[in-house]
């Protein structure tokens, strides 16, 4: 492999490159690996040109040079040459050997990965990816992309890292066009693949403050001030059903250093109240099936459930107290909401995320007294916690 100073900024790649970047609509690559595959591409790519130019040129020549003419006879062709014949059987099928083994190596590069590799868990979902790191954190920050609030992946850069996958439901693909990877994501087996990609250009940096954040991709992370950051979009490229096309996800590298500032963020996430947290579980694992403006989607509205009446398919009924709102959760198959298909996945959450759903029902509740449970008025929570604090 041939190595090249890369940058993932478009304006740093010489001329042939950003060139064929933008004639086969392709970002910039984000990984030594993905150079590889895009120096193998563009070389097939040539080859084919040349061979393909080399043949039709030689065929238009024969065909003027041989051309019928008037009062002339055809001459009888030889019917064999043997050494014209092995040299064109021998070379091309020496080029397809090693276009062959420049594939399979290129391959056995993506998928083999170091064995200090550092191991992280990707789940798909109907319409969410999720991730879980090495301390058992979920990430909890979204990004926007168009209309949709996307999960964001914070990984280091320049190191080797492996997603080792599986879904909760249908086939699914993890897709990341940067990294020039593509990998099934199946409900009954583990698959994985590995990158390591390269440091942040420094073109995009965290924002200092909340203002500053307003107008940016990156939330205020107050441990990330300053840090510049590459983003990456994942998509699904398995066909999963009425979302698929907004089942998407960012990596964002940062540098080693700032992602281990970051872990502890997630790791200890003293800033949410339960009705913030149950918000964002919402938002990254819910809300592609559920509305909390009372439209209804492929499952109920949350909005003004609590305490209310529910009516099952059996034909039962039960109040929509916080343990039937667990139990949906946790059993989502027990009782199936009168209206609704038996559609709701089981998506595992950790107790915390159950009760920040139950709290975050409850704030959609239209009764002020349901609501003022968990929504105490902003200053006055504030004032508590400031009393609490032991500083
Ligand atoms: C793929 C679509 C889908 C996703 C994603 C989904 N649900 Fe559901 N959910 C449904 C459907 C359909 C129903 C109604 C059928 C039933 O009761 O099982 C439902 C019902 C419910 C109910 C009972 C609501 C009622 O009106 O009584 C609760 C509570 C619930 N889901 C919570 C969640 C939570 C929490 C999440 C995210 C962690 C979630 N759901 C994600 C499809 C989904
Ligand atoms: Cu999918």
């Amino acid at each position: 492999m041939t190595v090249h100073e890369h940058t993932t900024n478009p304006a740093a790649l010489t001329l042939a490159e950003g060139f064929f970047h933008r004639m086969f609509f392709q970002r910039a690559p984000g990984t030594a690996n993905a150079v590889a595959t895009d120096d193998m591409y563009m070389w097939l790519w040539w080859f084919c040109l040349a061979w393909f130019v080399f043949l039709m040129g030689l065929l238009g020549f024969f065909v003027i040079r041989y051309r019928r003419r008037p009062g002339k006879i055809a001459q009888t062709s030889t019917s064999h040459n043997t050494p014209l014949e092995i040299a064109w059987t021998v070379i091309p099928t020496l080029f397809l050997v090693y276009i062959f083994f420049k594939g399979f190596w290129g391959y056995m590069d993506k998928v083999v990965s170091p064995g200090h590799a550092i191991e992280m868990n990707i789940t798909g979902v109907k319409w969410n990816w999720s991730l879980q790191y090495p301390n058992g954190a979920e990430s909890t920050y979204t990004t926007r992309l168009g209309a949709k609030e996307i999960p964001v992946f914070y990984m280091p850069a320049e190191t080797p890292i492996r997603l080792r996958m599986i879904s909760q439901d249908v086939m699914h693909a993890l897709w990341v066009p940067d990294f020039r990877i593509k990998q099934d994501v199946l409900p009954n087996r583990y698959t994985t693949f590995w990158f390591q990609a390269n440091a942040p250009s420094g073109d995009k940096v965290h924002p200092m403050n909340d203002l500053e954040a307003k107008g940016s991709k990156a939330p205020f992370i107050a441990e990330l001030a300053g840090v510049p950051y590459e983003d990456h979009i994942i998509y699904c490229a398995e066909y999963c059903g009425d979302e698929h096309s907004e089942m998407a996800a960012v990596i964002r590298v940062v540098s080693d250093d700032a992602f281990a500032r970051w872990l502890d963020v997630i790791a200890n996430p003293t800033d949410k109240s339960p009705v913030e947290l149950g918000e964002i579980v919402w938002k990254l694992k819910c809300a592609s099936c559920h509305s909390i403006d009372g439209s209804r989607n492929t499952g109920p509205t949350w909005k003004n459930i609590f305490n209310t009446n529910r009516r099952f398919t059996d034909g039962s009924s039960a109040v929509a107290d916080e343990e039937y709102i667990r139990n949906s959760i946790l059993y989502p198959a027990r009782q199936v909401v009168e209206g609704y298909p038996n559609n709701m996945p089981l998506i595992p959450l950790r107790e915390r995320q159950l009760e920040g759903v139950i709290a975050f029902i409850k704030s959609l509740s239209d009764d002020p007294l349901v609501r003022a449970s968990v929504l105490a008025p902003p200053a006055e929570q504030k004032k508590e916690e400031g009393q609490d604090a032991p500083q």
